[in-house]
């Protein structure tokens, strides 16, 4: 397969400044009419080039210029592309294409979902349903026209705002859509279904009435309370922190079932899978409501950073993504408690972007080749983008970051642009010189830092001394230093913040103060002390970075001291690190290991500290997961890492065990139901409270508490919680319980996504012969990706014990699994593989496990490009 480069982006060659398309949508499939207004594009380098329009998987029926059936020999038409020859400077092309949407189960182009219509261009879905330059430097604006037959498909939307409707007798209706805005291809949307909308209004700043709709299928609309909260919500918050109103007079968002990824941004028609818009207090957790929340303003964001300006490429991917997802993630730390946002953000960048920048397929947050763009929308382009992002906003500051959002918009406001456009902006307004920190778009791999300190006393000077390195990466073996904001606190002896002053310079306030770490090696001094401070480095995780270990005195004072909420989580978890590392090496020395008692006693203080938000406690009394813990060795030992946590948890439940009941029992809220930052901390803190209680297998009252919580608590949150004790649990209600709560569920595919995920991320002996035969259940469907992902991603993700089983049979499922996906859904098998390529830190046995079932893989006949290049890559 072709490889795609960053260095060979070229301007097109043609313009396209209209796109007229008609869909006419059947049973049987669908005709697609598309008049292209073209011009060849001034810029380009070569006046007389060909047009090559891309298309796949379509039936051309019809070509015309400027209104004249074009003659065979003015273009030819290949798998991927239309080309078309000696065309003059100004023309109109029409284009009549057939498609089959009823076939398609790849989920890009139009497809059918539970009998509806819907499009998923993005990135490169738009080849699938016509002719055209499908790439995102090519703005164009569109009308659409829908006919459809109006009893099956009595909603037919398509972007911007409704122009006509019309009944065409004979059963079928007809829609027309315009979309003021000149966008890409990729954010077109067509849908076409029996919806039911729920409607509201919003108000923007300038006094203009946007019309808001949810479609919904039947049923579902009373479980859109909470999208549309946090849509009014999102665009109230862009408001007043970017300034950015909402331009069109209607936003729409649509549910459907079959999706590949969580939602998408399309001008004006949102597209959601339903995971993501659907929420009601008995099928969906907290989190679960806190990602609709998050999912809905990251989208809504898009509308100025993604659509107004979009990429001129897929490289800079990011510049949309990362940038969106900071976003989102202020706008979360917003509505909710900020410190455990930071904390939520966090975990999920360790757990999946830093080991994929440890790993065979890490790229820089600006990649600079790819086989398959699809393979892009990563970990690394997104989260990691969004570090990228908040290291700005940390650097210049909010108000500078502000001038720069500004300045971006000023310049680029309904142009494709580039990442380097966007630091220049920030660069300009900001005033700061941002060239080193260039670096961070074009190095991959997660900087390592070790820092070792001085005091003397004599001259009340301490010393900080960091050295920063960033280990080989594919095709980067060498790394150049990079700009990493530091962010600094020192505490005196009773843990209260003191003053961080440069040598040299006027006392500054106490409290955090953000330098610049840009060499290799530095040292910082710091005068003004009477004694030696404990630092606090990196407060807020002011950078992507690893952190060498830092002794275990100033861990433990910092858990209990550290003004900054997010670094007093963070030593626990380097804290309580250290500990189950040292529990595992024991361990496989064949010794015996204790966790430590004050590590215990540190934990109980917390667990009922007045001072602190519920949501917090929980966070910072949960031990490291498992997938951390394996982060943090050189060779990982799978089963040593499990059995130590394990014995760690049940030591801090063993003697802890009033304590947790007494906090269990204070915030068993029975109030009305609410996702208030506080209501969900006190259910976060309850359930905290109930997994450790759970492990207590001889505790007659713990075990009484988790089985009534499980049958008959009132919200998804609880009854999960309970769930999830019990999944680990070989007690004889189990499977009942299970078999309860599927009967209870059967009919809400969401909750029964639970149900399927639950089971395959249990410990128990027999897991993985239990997630086979979950294979064969009659709910069970590769087709549909939220599914399959319930199942199959829960193994390899959540599930090390299983998925990394010494006898390769966790690797063998998954293959067998990536196998049956390849053809029908390429996006989704190339998606669920990704674990099998984690395989360099594992002993020998499982690396050749898992090569060998890559091998296999590779040589399976017909492989998808998406497939085969991670498959490629992780091998090599
Ligand atoms: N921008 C959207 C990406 C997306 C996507 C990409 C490839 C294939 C299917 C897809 N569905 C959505 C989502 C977002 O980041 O907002
Ligand atoms: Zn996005």
């Amino acid at each position: 397969p072709r490889t795609i480069r960053l260095a060979d982006y070229r301007l097109p060659d043609f313009l396209i400044d209209a796109v007229d398309l008609a869909f006419d949508l059947r049973e049987d499939g669908a005709t697609v009419t598309s008049r292209l207004t073209m011009r060849r594009n001034p810029a380009t380098s070569d006046p007389a080039a060909p047009l090559v329009l891309d298309g796949q998987d379509l039936k051309l029926t019809g070509i015309a210029l400027d209104g004249e059936a074009l003659g065979a020999n003015r273009y030819t038409v290949d798998a991927e592309h239309l080309t078309v020859t000696d065309l003059p400077g100004v023309f109109t092309l029409d284009i009549t294409t057939e498609i089959a949407p009823q076939q398609n189960t790849t989920m890009q182009g139009l497809y059918t979902s539970g009998g509806n219509f819907c499009t998923q261009c993005e990135a490169e879905g738009f080849r699938h349903i016509t002719y055209y330059l499908d790439r995102p430097d090519i703005l164009a604006r569109y009308t659409t026209t829908i006919v459809a037959d109006k009893a099956k498909y009595p909603v037919l939307l398509s972007n911007g705002n409704p122009v006509e409707t019309t009944d065409l007798g004979g059963g079928r209706h007809r829609a027309k859509w315009e979309d003021p805005f000149p966008k890409p291809s990729y954010l077109f949307a067509l849908v076409a279904g029996d919806l039911v909308a729920v409607e509201d209004s919003f108000t923007t700043r300038s006094g203009r009435d946007i019309a808001l709709k949810i479609f919904t299928r039947r049923g579902d609309h009373t479980k859109v309370d909470h999208a549309m909260r946090a849509l009014k919500a999102s665009m109230a918050w862009d408001e007043q922190v970017y300034g950015f109103e909402y331009d069109l007079d209607l936003f729409m968002i649509v549910a459907v079932s079959d999706f590949n990824m969580g939602a998408m941004e399309n001008k004006g028609l949102n597209i959601f899978n339903t995971a993501l818009v659907l929420a009601s207090r008995e099928t969906a957790t907290d989190g679960d409501f806190q990602r609709v929340e998050s999912v809905v303003a990251h989208e809504y964001f898009h509308n100025w950073t993604g659509n107004r300006i979009t990429c001129r490429d897929w490289f800079q991917l990011s510049l949309k993504e990362g940038l969106t997802v900071f976003r989102d993630q202020e706008f979360s730390g917003d509505m909710n408690s900020r410190p455990v946002q930071r904390i939520t953000d966090v975990r999920r960048l360790r757990a999946i972007q830093f080991p994929e920048d440890g790993g065979p397929i890490a790229h820089p947050i600006r990649p600079e080749s790819y086989i398959e763009i699809n393979n892009f929308y990563t970990p690394t382009v997104y989260e990691k983008g969004a570090e990228v992002i908040r290291m700005i906003h940390t650097l210049i500051g909010p108000e500078r970051y502000r001038k720069g959002m500004d300045l971006y918009v000023a310049r680029h406001d309904g142009q494709a642009a580039t990442c380097e456009n966007f630091v220049a902006a920030m660069e300009d307004a900001s005033g700061t010189d941002l060239k080193l920190f260039r670096r961070w778009y074009s190095q991959a791999g997660t900087p390592e830092i070790v820092v070792e300190d001085s005091w003397d006393d004599a001259a009340g000077r301490y010393s900080l001394t960091l050295r920063q390195s960033t280990g080989p990466t594919p095709g980067q073996p060498d790394k150049q230093p990079l700009h990493i904001p530091f962010a600094l606190g020192l505490l005196d002896a009773q843990g209260r913040d003191l003053p961080v002053r440069l040598a040299g310079e006027a006392a500054p306030a106490a409290g955090t103060r953000v330098l610049s770490l840009t060499a290799a090696e530095q040292r910082f001094d710091f005068d003004g002390l009477a004694a030696r401070p404990v630092p606090s480095l990196f407060r807020g995780f002011s950078a992507p970075i690893k952190l060498a270990p830092q002794p275990r005195d100033r861990l433990a004072f910092l858990f209990a001291h550290d003004s900054d909420p997010f670094n007093r989580w963070e030593a626990g978890q380097q804290l309580a690190t250290q500990l189950l590392l040292e529990g595992v090496a024991a361990r496989k020395a064949g010794q015996d290991w204790r966790l430590d008692a004050e590590f215990v006693a540190a934990i109980g203080r917390l667990l009922d500290d007045p001072a602190l938000d519920a949501a917090f406690i929980a966070e910072a009394t949960a031990l490291p997961g498992e997938s951390f813990l394996a982060d943090q060795m050189r060779v990982i030992d799978v089963e040593g890492i499990h059995a130590v946590r394990e014995a760690a948890r049940l030591a801090v439940a063993t003697a802890l065990r009033d304590r947790l009941l007494a906090v269990y029992r204070a915030n068993d809220d029975h109030g009305p139901f609410d996702v208030s930052a506080a209501a969900v901390g006190k259910r976060a803190l309850k359930n905290a409270a109930l997994s450790y209680l759970g492990l207590l297998r001889d505790d007659a009252e713990a075990t009484a508490l988790v089985l009534a919580q499980a049958r008959g608590a009132q919200t998804m949150t609880d009854v999960l919680a309970a769930l999830t004790v019990l999944r680990d649990r070989d007690i004889p209600e189990r499977a009942q319980v299970l078999q309860d709560f599927y009967d209870r569920w059967q009919d809400e595919p969401l909750v029964i996504d639970k149900w399927f995920a639950l089971q395959a991320t249990s410990s128990l002996p027999g897991t993985l012969d239990a997630i086979r035969a979950l294979t064969r259940h009659p709910a069970f469907t590769l087709r549909n990706p939220n599914r399959a992902r319930a199942l199959i991603s829960s193994l390899a993700m959540g599930n090390p014990l299983h998925f990394h089983a010494a006898d390769g049979a966790g690797y063998a499922f998954l293959a067998d699994q990536v196998l049956a996906l390849n053809a029908a859904n390429p996006q989704l098998a190339a998606r669920i593989l990704v674990p099998l390529g984690r395989w360099q830190r594992h002993d020998p046995g499982r690396q050749a496990a898992m090569q060998a079932q890559l091998d296999r893989i590779l040589a399976a006949p017909d492989l998808s490009r998406d497939v085969y290049e991670i498959a490629a890559k992780s091998r090599a």
